[in-house]
């Protein structure tokens, strides 16, 4: 038995066959719920919705929809720079890592470093780590297409995921954060969040850092006003799910989505704006909210990266710098750190 379930007692194992099992912890953790985070967000001067929020089902969905329009450069661009790590990354690695993945990520992606990992090694392991139980779906068919691979996925926060990581047993992680998410953390949380998985590593792990680059403004912001008003709808269904969960009266038509890129702090910067006067009740959050004409709510900021920043920002919170690969045009870029 393994050090997690001897000494780990917060979580709850499930086999599911002998290639999936989980880990989920026992208690939830005492986190605000939905109902009281939106109370006192929305509830104070200057209002704003966390963009956790934004990831119900339909958001989710909405978001995958994003991911392929032409505007949104992103995804595409990080997935071709994947392609050159097919043959790239396998110097950094040796028989024994396992990939451990925040997120559980868009199979695309992680299918991109399966294929090196499976091909390389008679067994692969791989642990998505998600606060979402979606993870138990995908892992199916990564399963039917990888035969010597099996999953461990672990059910909580990023945080509480990678704490039980460090005490599991004393196999190599290759740890991977794509798709630029850390840009949406505050640059306070971002560090915090960069101390935590150093923390967490054990000397000789890797980790994958997956961060989109200051560009020309005009593309920036068209990748966050798709033509097809995909982001749009992304932005507004965190409305519809308040109204559904929190039973709110928000009328959608009455807010627009408004995306602009402030040069000085370097981020897309997304509100929803109110069309109208307006007063809305959020019953479970005890809350009546007024909003002027014009007036805007905060639903995220996306930070972008210049080379120089990101290597700073690794550099200072210890992590050795092994190597960053960008494509053509310089709009995205992923790096390889290493704790020794
Ligand atoms: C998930 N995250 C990295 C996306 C981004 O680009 O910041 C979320 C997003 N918001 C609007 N479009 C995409």
């Amino acid at each position: 038995m393994n050090n997690a379930l001897q000494e780990n007692k917060k979580y709850k194992k499930f086999v599911v066959d002998s290639r999936l099992q989980y880990f989920k912890p026992h208690a939830t953790k005492i986190e605000k719920t939905f109902a009281e985070e939106i109370s006192s967000t929305l509830g104070s001067n200057s209002k704003s919705i966390h963009p956790k929020f934004f990831y119900d089902n339909k958001g989710s969905e909405l978001f995958k929809q994003i991911c392929s329009v032409s505007e949104y450069y992103p995804t595409r661009t990080e997935i071709s720079i994947l392609q050159k790590l097919q043959t790239e990354l396998p110097p950094f690695l040796d028989e024994d890592f396992r990939l451990v993945e925040l997120g559980s990520g868009s199979s695309v992606k992680t299918r991109l470093i399966l294929d090196f990992f499976t091909s390389s090694q008679k067994n692969t392991e791989y642990f998505p780590i998600d606060i979402s139980e979606i993870l138990t779906e995908s892992s199916e068919e990564l399963l039917n297409d990888y035969k010597n691979l099996t999953i461990t996925g672990i059910i909580d926060t990023y945080e509480g995921g990678l704490e039980f990581l460090k005490t599991y047993d004393d196999k190599k992680n290759l740890i991977i954060f794509l798709g630029s998410s850390f840009g949406n953390f505050s640059p306070i949380d971002g560090y915090k969040f960069l101390e935590k998985v150093y923390s967490t590593m054990k000397p000789g792990d890797l980790f994958l850092i997956g961060l989109d680059l200051v560009k020309d403004k005009t593309i920036l912001e068209s990748a966050y006003n798709d033509s097809e008003g995909i982001t749009a709808k992304f932005n507004l269904n965190v409305l519809s799910r308040i109204n559904d969960e929190l039973d709110a009266d928000f009328d959608l038509k009455n807010f627009s989505h408004y995306a602009i890129y402030n040069e000085k702090d370097q981020r897309i910067e997304m509100y929803l704006k109110s069309l109208a006067d307006q007063s809305i009740v959020v019953s479970k959050s005890d809350l009546e909210l007024k909003l002027q004409k014009d007036e805007l709510i905060h639903t995220e900021y996306s930070h972008k990266y210049r080379l120089s920043q990101i290597h700073d920002l690794l550099d200072d919170v210890g992590f050795e710098l092994k190597h960053t690969w960008l494509d053509d045009k310089k709009h995205f870029s992923l790096t390889l750190v290493s704790k020794n």
